[in-house]
């Protein structure tokens, strides 16, 4: 954390980036730890590989976001992260590197590859959110009302409103302070989850309808396909901000949920959720991906049929 923090002092100008299919987490944590550095009279500027979801444009710095393409001309001095497992997450065009001296690495992901000069991973961190409040708090800034509001985005949506099992006392403690800052957490979450678009809701619509559950397996899962998005008319950020996977792992007497979300021609997203007994971030990992013991994903190179087999296969003893 030392290390951290000397490294946020010394640079100047820091050019900050979000995750591939960017969460609450990573732009709440983003958009945090970009206010705090501008406190501080720091030059920074802010990018994205996916665009941002409408539904956390209640952060600030929501607008800032631009793609890596618009600093492929500019070098910083530091290169920072947040909730950024792996450095092909960040959807750079050319390696971090060239785009600034250091690179910073800060997450909660157990399964970070520890890419770039200064890391920091705490993977009893319920967020990102709560390692980049303790960030904040070492750099002296006081988490005034959008700081505040940044982080519990980060905080409220990575913890799934405080219902996870990462939760912790210290989530509690963090959203106590945070509300205490003069948020409105009702306003918040109407914001987050009561502004969907039909298209999302029949999608999901969708995925419920191709629920299948292998109690053999202890296993539901869901599929999307292409087609499904095209009649909905929505979009694959609507899966991530629904929660669609969630609703397979709500099925009784399973163990693991997941969805199967075609991308492209033969490629597919591998969404898994855990209720505790199996270690998905281990699963997710023998695909190539990562994440957290109770929720992880990957991509497969593959057709959704042959993706299914994967996922069947995967959970056979
Ligand atoms: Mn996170």
């Amino acid at each position: 954390m030392r290390e951290v923090i000397a490294a946020l002092r010394a640079a100047k100008t820091v050019v900050m980036s979000l995750h591939r299919q960017p969460d609450g987490d990573s732009i709440g944590s983003t958009a945090a730890i970009a206010l705090a550095l501008r406190r501080l009279g720091k030059d920074v500027t802010l990018v994205t590989p996916d665009p941002v979801p409408k539904v956390y444009d209640l952060v600030p710095t929501y607008q800032e976001f631009v793609p890596w393409e618009s600093v492929a001309e500019r070098r910083f001095d530091l290169v920072a992260m947040f909730d950024c497992a792996d450095e092909r997450r960040t959807g750079a065009p050319s390696d971090l590197t060239s785009y600034g001296a250091r690179v910073l690495n800060v997450d909660h992901h157990a399964t970070n590859t520890c890419f770039g000069d200064v890391v920091f991973i705490d993977p009893q961190a319920a967020a990102s959110a709560e390692i980049a409040a303790r960030v904040i708090d070492q750099l002296g800034v006081t988490i005034d009302r959008e700081i505040a509001l940044a982080l519990y985005v980060g905080l409220e949506t990575d913890t799934g409103g405080f219902r996870y099992a990462a939760t912790t006392p210290d989530s509690h403690r963090l959203a106590a302070r945070l509300l205490d800052a003069g948020l409105e957490p009702g306003e918040i979450s109407q914001a987050l989850y009561e502004r969907q678009a039909v298209s999302g809701l029949r999608l999901l619509g969708a995925a419920l309808q191709s629920l299948q559950v292998r109690e053999d397996l202890s296993l539901a899962y869901v599929v999307l396909s292409a087609a499904d998005f095209a009649r909905s008319g929505a979009a694959a950020a609507d899966v991530e901000t629904l929660g669609v996977v969630d609703y397979a792992r709500r099925v009784d007497g399973i163990e693991v949920g997941a969805l199967l979300r075609e991308e492209g021609p033969g490629q597919v997203k591998l969404s898994l959720r855990s209720k505790g007994l199996v270690d998905v971030a281990r699963l997710a990992a023998s695909l190539g991906g990562g994440g957290h013991e109770r929720a992880a994903g990957a991509t497969l190179a593959m057709s959704l049929q042959e993706a299914e087999a994967t996922l069947l296969s995967l959970l056979r003893p």
